[in-house]
């Protein structure tokens, strides 16, 4: 996988990489110690029960007894700071307006933490494409020409192939499609290797997945999932995240939870307002 320094990384070198070129590239250090530390204690202290936390492309390992090695963390942004910074990141983001569209969203963010023993994932493709095993629920002719989805991993634990990862084959986000067993996914992957404070982005129609844990090591990770605008977000982030958190929010996180594009809208009650509100004035 490319691998570029905060000062060499641009917008295009993103595109290039995510949309012609692999579909991944990893920011080396581009988060500091203390903010991996902060994130990594929070992600924690929100997994040490055996969680009954809804996880997804589990394929096989749905019936392994080693599941609840397997965590998630939902709604960071309600749990630190530190993930605000990260959704927020100014190289991040100015990447995602060039890939995404200036006014992009954020679909998700949470934490996959796994444990030693840990046995990974099916390999899959992201939100919206994710349920792409059933293509006619789609729309005729869609391709992945135009990106629907990016996502950024946020190590925060050595990602090696010992501690499990993230597996992709390089150039599948062309062929929009789901991995099948004859495409000998595990035979033919590459991983995602990266330091903790690293940035990975990848477009997440790429094949890939979260790999076993064979190490004696947590391998805990943020993962942002950004969307076009018009693009239903996968979690209702601006619902979990309260009123207290949207009235501080910066004009960047009101975008990135949708404040930006505010549909769907009673437009029928919106106007009678608006003329009520117009009626009043002419009476003044
Ligand atoms: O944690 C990982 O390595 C990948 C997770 C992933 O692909 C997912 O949950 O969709």
């Amino acid at each position: 996988m490319q691998s570029v320094t905060p000062e060499a990384f641009t917008p295009e070198i993103a595109v290039e990489a995510l949309l012609r070129g692999p579909g991944a590239i990893r920011i080396r250090g581009l988060f500091s110690p203390e903010q991996v530390a902060e994130a990594r204690r929070i992600v924690m202290a929100h997994s040490e029960d055996r969680a009954q936390t809804v996880t997804h492309f589990q394929g096989e390992a749905a019936q392994d007894q080693r599941l609840h090695l397997q965590r998630r963390v939902w709604n960071l942004l309600a749990k630190g700071e530190v993930f605000a910074q990260m959704a927020e990141q100014p190289a991040i983001v100015a990447a995602m307006q060039r890939f995404l569209g200036e006014d992009f969203i954020m679909g998700s963010i949470a934490a996959n933490r796994i444990l030693p023993d840990g046995p990974g994932q099916e390999p899959h493709i992201d939100y919206p494409y994710w349920d792409f095993h059933a293509p006619d629920t789609f729309p005729l002719g869609i391709n992945s020409s135009f990106p629907l989805n990016a996502q950024v991993t946020i190590p925060l634990d050595p990602f090696t192939p010992q501690t499990g990862a993230t597996a992709f084959i390089p150039h599948t986000q062309h062929e929009l499609r789901y991995p099948a067993e004859a495409d000998r996914f595990y035979e033919r992957c590459e991983r995602m290797e990266a330091d903790p404070g690293d940035a990975i982005l990848f477009f997440g129609a790429t094949w890939h997945c979260a790999m076993p844990n064979h190490s004696a090591q947590d391998r805990s990770a943020v993962l942002i999932q950004y969307l076009p605008k018009f693009v239903k977000p996968m979690e209702d982030l601006r619902a979990m995240v309260g009123e207290a958190f949207v009235r501080k929010a910066s004009p960047t996180m009101r975008q990135l939870l949708g404040l930006n594009f505010p549909y769907p809208q009673n437009l029928d009650a919106i106007a009678q307002a608006t003329n009520a509100e117009g009626r009043k004035g002419a009476m003044r």
